[in-house]
């Protein structure tokens, strides 16, 4: 490549790049020259079929051009995008007094936070948690708390049932079954968790959590029972509420008993609202866990979650503990 030939590139080139009018352009020249297959590249891999006294010098020119393409090429960049920079100042406005993006805070759900407080609650008692499997079978669920075959409580639990037989647990009562059984006597264990009834309305879902406990030991009363429950309502609300046990039936407990706080209506008046259930352990599932009844005594008590997440937070509706609405769980943040 003869000098005169690169003066004639480098005079076209300035030209080109000073009216490239965008980066887009700009690069089109760059691929042109310095490109694969540019021109100046070719050269460069011409430079082999020269005779070595002419490469040398030749080499050296078309380095040279290139260098100095590229610095045309850099500037011209550069100056691109310093006019793109202020075409965007120019037109393009920020308004500073626009709401900042709100960070989103999340929560505990209102369920966790109430089993949690309750788990508490019985923890600081001396009570243990005990966890099991959702997916039961007909034994722990029912066998072993005293449901017979065809008892119609089993009817009450409208229960699911999987097509092998194993069925979704009706109550968290199967837990303190394997707790009895795998850690003996004497035993303090509640047991929280997930329950399911094949039922919904405003007051019922398919889906709840149950927080059940189970004592048993010698010279157990249902006066332990009370003072227990009284001890956990108390604290739970954080004052004393006037607690009253009406007599029930369960199959796993005898005597069973249904267990009202005192409470305000919305009319201001008092009235009794239906908390919890308990009673003392039937000899029947004592004995079913391998434990000597004539020896041991034991009360069990069952709530749901719900209901006492209810009458704390102010809710009137069951299902909306389930929707995730964020709007309603916000305001538990
Ligand atoms: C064993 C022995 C006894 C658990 C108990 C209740 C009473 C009870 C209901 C409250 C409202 C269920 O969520 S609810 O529908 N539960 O009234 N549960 S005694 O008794 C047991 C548990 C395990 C081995």
């Amino acid at each position: 490549m003869l000098q005169t030939d690169i003066d004639t590139l480098l005079e076209q080139a300035r030209q080109q790049v000073g009216t490239a009018a965008d980066l887009d352009t700009l690069d089109q020249c760059r691929v042109a020259w310095l490109g694969k297959t540019g021109s100046v590249t070719t050269q460069l891999k011409a430079l082999g079929a020269l005779p070595p006294e002419q490469r040398r010098q030749a080499g050296q020119r078309i380095n040279a051009l290139k260098v100095e393409l590229q610095d045309l090429l850099n500037a011209r960049r550069e100056q691109l995008h310093d006019q793109e920079l202020d075409r965007q100042l120019q037109h393009e406005r920020v308004d500073i007094s626009l709401p900042g993006r709100q960070r989103f805070q999340g929560g505990l759900h209102p369920i966790t936070r109430m089993r949690n407080r309750m788990v508490d609650i019985f923890t600081s008692l001396g009570f243990q948690v005990a966890d099991g499997p959702e997916i039961e079978d007909d034994e722990h669920n029912f066998e072993a708390l005293n449901f017979p075959a065809q008892h119609p409580a089993r009817a009450m639990h409208d229960t699911f049932y999987f097509p092998d037989g194993k069925l979704l647990r009706t109550h968290t009562s199967p837990v303190q079954i394997r707790a009895m059984r795998e850690q003996g006597i004497p035993l303090r264990v509640i047991a929280p968790g997930r329950v399911y009834r094949s039922d919904s309305d405003q007051t019922h879902a398919p889906m709840f959590n149950q927080l059940e406990g189970l004592l048993v030991d010698e010279n157990i009363s249902f006066a332990d029972l009370k003072g227990v429950l009284q001890q956990f309502v108390d604290c739970l609300f954080e004052r004393h509420l006037e607690m009253r046990l009406r007599p029930s039936y369960f199959p796993f407990t005898e005597p069973s008993a249904e267990v009202d706080i005192a409470w305000q209506q919305r009319d201001g008046s008092n009235g009794w609202l239906e908390v919890l259930g308990c009673g003392m352990v039937h000899p029947n599932v004592l004995e079913y866990c391998g434990v000597d009844s004539e020896r041991y005594t034991g009360y069990a008590f069952g709530m749901g979650i719900e209901r006492f997440a209810m009458l704390r937070y102010g809710v009137k509706d069951l299902r909306q503990f389930f929707e995730n609405d964020l709007g309603f769980l916000e305001q538990f943040a």
